[in-house]
């Protein structure tokens, strides 16, 4: 490009590179959809067809941008870590938050009639903000997803507890605020099964647990020690075992595809089993 006396104003563009050897964390938020799920009709507190939807349209982020090695979704909300070792749009966090949202955003509406065929998308329409914070180690990485996981747990109980009180126990919605205020877990248990003979263990997971997205291969099983080093063949015999290996591997990362689980992403046992996840060969 040629330079111009226009050029200069490039200066004014202020740094956002977002810190190396950190977990980055981009989470989409839907804006407003208090109103906007009111608007479309979603089922309370939990809407089977929403969620689907938001978890396609993660899916679909997560084949995009292969940077991502797992996200995590709960109400109108994912988060998307991209690896340490990322080095997409230099790790420029505008770069990042705006390709991440309006990919997303764009996967929603483009899905949106897969999944309410029968309720065409009119106004509003929806929209997402985002944001990316750097974590400097697996360890606090790990602990924001667990915050949002926990998150999950205690929003879900509560809004359950709060939506039973209301669509089966008939109170309205301040009753059932003012009885749920000051309740623990336990409390809220107990609501559930001796008023309406609800168990909260036997509600579905993805409600419990929220939506997990990651790359699956086979699973490691517990206990099993993960060698990841790469052995450095010392015979031409060694070389041809370790293309061989080479090709099992390239098969197996081919055959990996993007799953959905609803699972726990807080103990250990979910990244032990599955120590490729973390690992930076896609
Ligand atoms: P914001 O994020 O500050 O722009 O405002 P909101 O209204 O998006 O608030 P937020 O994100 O804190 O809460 C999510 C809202 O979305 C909350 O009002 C409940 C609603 N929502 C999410 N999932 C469902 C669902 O499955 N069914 C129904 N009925 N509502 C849902
Ligand atoms: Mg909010
Ligand atoms: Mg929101
Ligand atoms: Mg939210
Ligand atoms: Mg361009």
């Amino acid at each position: 490009m040629a330079n111009s006396k226009y050029e200069y104003v490039k200066d004014y563009e202020t740094p956002d590179k977002l810190p190396l050897d950190n977990w980055i964390v981009v989470r989409i938020d839907g804006r407003g959809f208090h109103k906007f799920t009111t608007k479309y009709g979603f089922e309370k507190p939990n809407d089977k067809k929403g969620m689907d939807l938001m978890n396609a349209a993660a899916m679909a982020v997560m084949t995009e941008l292969p940077d991502i090695v797992i996200s995590y979704g709960i109400s109108d909300e994912y988060s998307f870590v991209l690896h340490e070792s990322c080095t997409l749009f230099e790790r420029r966090a505008s770069k990042l938050v705006s390709t991440v949202v309006s990919t997303f955003t764009a996967y929603y509406v483009h899905l949106w009639s897969q999944h309410f065929p029968e309720l065409p998308l009119t106004l509003p329409l929806p929209t997402f903000d985002g944001r990316a914070v750097p974590y400097p180690s697996i360890k606090r990485m790990r602990d924001y997803l667990s915050w949002r996981q926990v998150d999950c747990h205690i929003n879900n109980l509560y809004n359950t507890t709060f939506w039973a009180l209301i669509q089966l126990g008939g109170l309205d919605a301040k009753a059932a605020e003012k009885e749920l205020a000051g309740t623990l877990s336990a409390d809220k248990n107990e609501i559930l099964f001796s008023r309406f003979k609800i168990n909260y263990n036997n509600e579905a997971e993805i409600w419990k647990k929220g939506s997990v997205v990651f790359r699956d291969y086979e699973l490691v099983e517990p206990g099993a020690s993960v060698d990841e080093t790469p052995k450095m063949p010392v015979n031409l015999a060694e070389v041809e075992i370790s293309k061989t290996q080479a090709e099992k591997e390239k098969k197996r990362r081919a055959k990996a595809r993007i799953t959905l689980q609803h699972l726990d992403i807080i103990k250990d046992d979910f990244w032990e089993r599955r120590p490729w996840v973390l690992s930076n060969k896609p």
